[in-house]
């Protein structure tokens, strides 16, 4: 199809970039990571938007050769980083790459390629993303994790999915969904259905980190609730990767 075409374009002609957001650690207050997101100009100056052009990747079969495109391009900007041993990069992968045969093999090259950082790998996989080939899958994350490598489930909440995966996956972080994060009205007050993800991701054992942090008071709610990892345009909006070296020179 001509999308498909438009992608190998953009991906041969060097239109797609990776712009990182900060992670903060509330405990000590300092950056703990970055969330790599994609970002797609085209030779005309205009950006496609990445929930248009990420879905458009997995409904064409085009999605595995993007997130190694992205993988590249990480990897080309991490030569250059300058971040502490343990440093987080977490990584958004689609169920068709999961589900690929190749699928281990890529991240390994990956963690290889940007071995010299000493970074914390995270992969960040839907509740949607989980949905097929459960043994299968699970049996990858087990191995990867074997080999350091940590794992996301994202946007908590929102798939549509039974809890049964948070059994049947091995996880390391849970990402609470900013649309939960949202509906905190005031530090001291309750969210129900907030307070209750992060009993049960404490209850599991689970990392919390929750995403679309906007105000203070949403941090302080989310401080005093027992999270320790939040991200969102309050903290830092995502970054160029020179500016977000930047950044961390002027955040230490
Ligand atoms: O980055 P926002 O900044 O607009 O991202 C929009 C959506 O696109 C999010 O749901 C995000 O998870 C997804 N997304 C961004 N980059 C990637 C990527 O590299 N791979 C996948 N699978 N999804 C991505
Ligand atoms: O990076 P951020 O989440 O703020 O981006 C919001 C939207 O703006 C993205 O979904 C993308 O389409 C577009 N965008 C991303 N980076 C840039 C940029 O550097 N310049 C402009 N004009 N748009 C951007
Ligand atoms: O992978 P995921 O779907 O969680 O992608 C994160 C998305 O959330 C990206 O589109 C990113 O630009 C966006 N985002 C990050 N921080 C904020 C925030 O504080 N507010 C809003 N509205 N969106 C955010
Ligand atoms: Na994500
Ligand atoms: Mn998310």
């Amino acid at each position: 199809s001509s999308y498909r075409d438009e992608l190998r374009r953009g991906m041969a002609f060097g239109e797609f970039s990776v712009h990182y957001q900060p992670v903060c650690n509330l405990v000590n207050g300092q950056l703990a990571g970055v969330e790599a997101l994609m970002r797609w100009q085209r030779s005309d100056g205009s950006w496609v938007r990445p929930d248009i052009f990420i879905a458009a990747a997995e409904a064409e079969g085009m999605i595995v050769q993007l997130t190694r495109h992205l993988l590249q391009l990480i990897a080309k900007d991490c030569a250059s980083w300058k971040v502490p041993a343990g440093f987080h990069i977490g990584i958004n992968v689609a169920a068709d790459h999961l589900q690929h045969e190749d699928f281990v093999k890529d991240i390994r090259g990956f963690s290889q390629n940007i071995a010299h950082l000493l970074p914390t790998i995270t992969l960040e996989l839907t509740e949607r993303s989980l949905i097929s080939e459960g043994d299968l899958v699970a049996h990858r994350l087990a191995e990867l994790r074997s080999e350091g490598i940590r794992v996301a489930i994202d946007d908590f909440g929102t798939g549509h999915c039974s809890l049964t995966y948070l059994q049947t996956f091995p996880l390391d972080y849970l990402k609470i969904d900013k649309s939960f994060v949202n509906a905190i009205e005031s530090a001291d007050g309750e969210t129900p259905i907030l307070d209750t993800i992060i009993q049960l991701a404490h209850r599991l054992a689970l990392q919390v980190v929750a995403e679309g942090i906007e105000t203070p008071l949403q941090m302080e709610y989310l401080k005093n609730h027992g999270v320790v990892f939040i991200q969102g345009f309050y903290y830092a909006r995502p970054l160029s990767s020179a500016a977000l070296m930047v950044w961390i020179e002027q955040n230490p």
